[in-house]
């Protein structure tokens, strides 16, 4: 493995320089063109809710307007466009599981969507409340499953079904707080209720309800999404892939995944091995159909059939400029609008495939689950007939792959710990004790998961890699999804090789179990998995999730739904440290909210810490004061 701390920077360098030699245009150039942003908008202090504005208030107090026209403060502003921001991630996210849902209800025996984790669909059912869980026939009790869990999405009463996976103490914060989640749309609406002029001021309620939507993503959708894809696709095991640009393969026809709904994905993996397309592509000089992902798609692909990770967010363009990218198929979200047009500098088709994220300039074929199967060969055809288009002298592919293990679901990490089970210490199979009882004993200090995006505000990957390097050099076992997982991936963080940079007690911990000091989660929405493993440590040990010695980190993070997880993980009492400053340093009262008010309502804050360095230190301290607190 890589001991080089950013090999992602040399393979971004070579293919920056390719991108001034073609001519073409990156994030980084436009990130030059816009000079220095608006300090306003990174203060959070304007508005334009409504259209007597715009409005900007002074980001300090006593100088310039301190209240837009209708009398909004810093505090209302920044705190409104703050839960916007929460409202605006929930709803990706959720909208997002429920697309899933709807391709279960399609689900039938012959396929293509079907029930490929049949117990995990029974044990939800039984846990909802379905009478006759486990005997009903499979698909009408997939198609009951789905319908219900549709309803989450719109019901009229009532609070999400998965709440009650959490510790009862969070439990009974949740009720105090008057935060348990409605239907998850409701908790959205509401939102962008309250925010409409003329109504919520009190930075205090704007952050409540702000939290109870979150919640609705975090317990609701997003689990939803992680579920029900387990449901449908299979929950992931451990697998081998690879990772970085250096899976782009010259000789073969390339189709870069990328977005989040593993729907479209798992389709083209299908038809990529589809024995006339494979004919198709050789008769045209091709060695092969080589399928590579990239961000959550990516991610979801890579868990479940070990397809190799081209990269994260930020190399999206850095993929096409390759050279070798036959098609680049995008679902929804995380996708530069900038890309039709640089595909179309090169032979590169760019298509795009859902109404909720048609791109301008794309190439559209939209998919639809109820033809998903000759969707995707159509699409997978247009990708092979477009090799025959590619022009070798533009073809250049950094030479940089990480081999990675993905795949670790909260089943899978249970299923390695069952290994190692200890009956003399009376442990039961198919539980955490194992991992609850080393962090207690103290062989590792804690846990942290690690997650989020990219963002060129700061050097791509390096709050990422520093974090987890830091971590689990100090005994912290790292868990990681989203472009944080394909950060750690491309440096060799993601083998069990990576044991060598752990401290003596992580190491030991991965030798006995068989595991990486860094477990590959999955996609953004399966930060849900997270919560479910942190709440069966918690339940095991009977505390509340906010007495354990577990951080949350987001160094790089740049999108909504980022503010909604960061908002679910603090509200569900992880203290989570964030190394981009949210805008909303414009208010003092709704920063000091953040990163300490909110403590005495769900026992977590959130953390503003920019140097990665500075941010492992801080984490390390709230560790160790868990870890005194709790008495171990
Ligand atoms: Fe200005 Fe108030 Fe309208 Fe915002 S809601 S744009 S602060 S008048
Ligand atoms: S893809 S939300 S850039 S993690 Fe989930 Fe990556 Fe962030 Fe998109």
């Amino acid at each position: 493995m890589s001991n080089e701390l950013l090999k992602s920077d040399v393979t971004a360098e070579a293919l920056i320089a390719k991108a001034q030699r073609d001519g073409v245009e990156t994030m980084w150039d436009r990130k030059a063109a816009q000079k220095t942003q608006c300090g306003f908008g990174e203060a959070g202090v304007c508005c334009r809710i409504c259209a007597m504005g715009p409005c900007r208030v002074s980001p300090v107090p006593g100088k310039g307007a301190e209240r837009g026209i209708c009398g909004a403060n810093a505090g209302t502003i920044v705190a409104r466009n703050f839960v916007r921001m929460i409202a605006g991630g929930a709803s990706a996210h959720s909208d997002h599981a429920r697309d899933i849902v709807h391709a279960m209800h399609l689900a039938s025996a012959e396929g293509p969507f079907k029930i490929r984790d049949e117990a995990k669909m029974r044990r939800i059912a039984a846990e909802w409340g379905i009478e006759a869980a486990d005997t009903k026939e499979t698909y009408a009790l997939a198609h009951e499953l789905a319908e219900m869990a549709l309803e989450e999405f719109g019901k009229p009463f009532g609070t999400q079904r998965f709440l009650t996976r959490a510790p009862q103490q969070r439990q009974d914060i949740w009720k105090r707080e008057r935060m348990e989640p409605r239907a998850i749309d409701q908790e959205i609406t509401t939102i962008m209720h309250s925010t409409h002029i003329g109504c919520a001021s009190d930075i205090d309620s704007l952050l409540n309800r702000g939290m109870r939507a979150s919640l609705g993503d975090g317990w609701g959708g997003s689990m939803i999404g992680t579920e029900f894809s387990d449901i449908l696709y299979g929950t992931p095991k451990a697998c081998a892939s690879e990772s970085n640009l250096g899976v782009i393969d010259a000789e073969m026809v390339n189709i870069v995944l990328h977005g989040h709904d593993p729907n479209l994905a798992e389709v083209v993996v299908v038809a990529s091995k589809n024995p006339e397309l494979l004919e198709l592509a050789k008769s045209l000089g091709a060695k092969g159909i080589n399928v590579v992902g990239m961000c959550c798609t990516g991610n979801e692909v890579t868990m479940r059939h070990g397809i190799k990770i081209a990269g994260n967010f930020y190399q999206q363009e850095l993929a096409i400029i390759t050279g070798a990218i036959e098609a680049v198929i995008v679902d929804v979200q995380c996708i530069f609008p900038a890309l039709p047009a640089l595909a179309k500098k090169y032979h590169t088709h760019f298509v795009s495939t859902s109404q909720k994220a048609k791109i301008a300039g794309d190439m559209y074929i939209e998919f639809s689950e109820s033809d998903a199967l000759n969707c995707a060969y159509g699409i997978v055809k247009t990708a092979v007939e477009n090799f025959a288009n590619r022009d070798a002298s533009k073809v250049e592919i950094p030479n940089f792959k990480e081999p990675t293990i993905a795949g670790y679901s909260v089943e899978t990490i249970i299923d390695h710990l069952d290994k190692v089970v200890n009956s003399q210490l009376e442990d039961k199979l198919g539980t955490v004790k194992p991992l609850s009882d080393v962090i207690y004993a103290g062989v590792i200090r804690g846990a942290a998961g690690v997650v989020g995006c990219n963002n060129p505000k700061t050097e791509h990957d390096l709050g990422h890699v520093t974090v987890i390097k830091e971590l689990i050099k100090r005994d912290v076992i790292v868990v990681v999804t989203g472009c944080a997982a394909q950060a750690a991936a491309k440096v060799g963080l993601l083998t069990l090789e990576a044991k060598e940079l752990c401290g003596r007690g992580l190491k030991e911990v991965c030798e006995r179990v068989n595991i990486p000091p860094v477990l590959h989660m999955g996609s953004c929405v399966d930060c849900s998995r997270i919560l479910d493993l942190v709440s069966r440590v918690a339940v095991e040990k009977g505390v509340d999730i906010c007495d354990l010695p577990v951080v949350g980190s987001a160094p790089e993070w740049m999108s909504e739904k980022a503010v909604s997880i960061a908002s679910y993980v603090v509200a569900s009492g992880i203290n989570t440290y964030l190394g981009i400053i949210p805008q909303v340093l414009g208010s003092v009262e709704f920063t000091e909210l953040l990163n300490e008010g909110v403590r005495a309502n769900v026992g977590a804050v959130y953390v503003f810490e920019k140097d990665p360095l500075v941010a492992v230190e801080k984490m390390m301290v709230d560790i160790e004061e868990k870890r005194t607190a709790l008495g171990i």
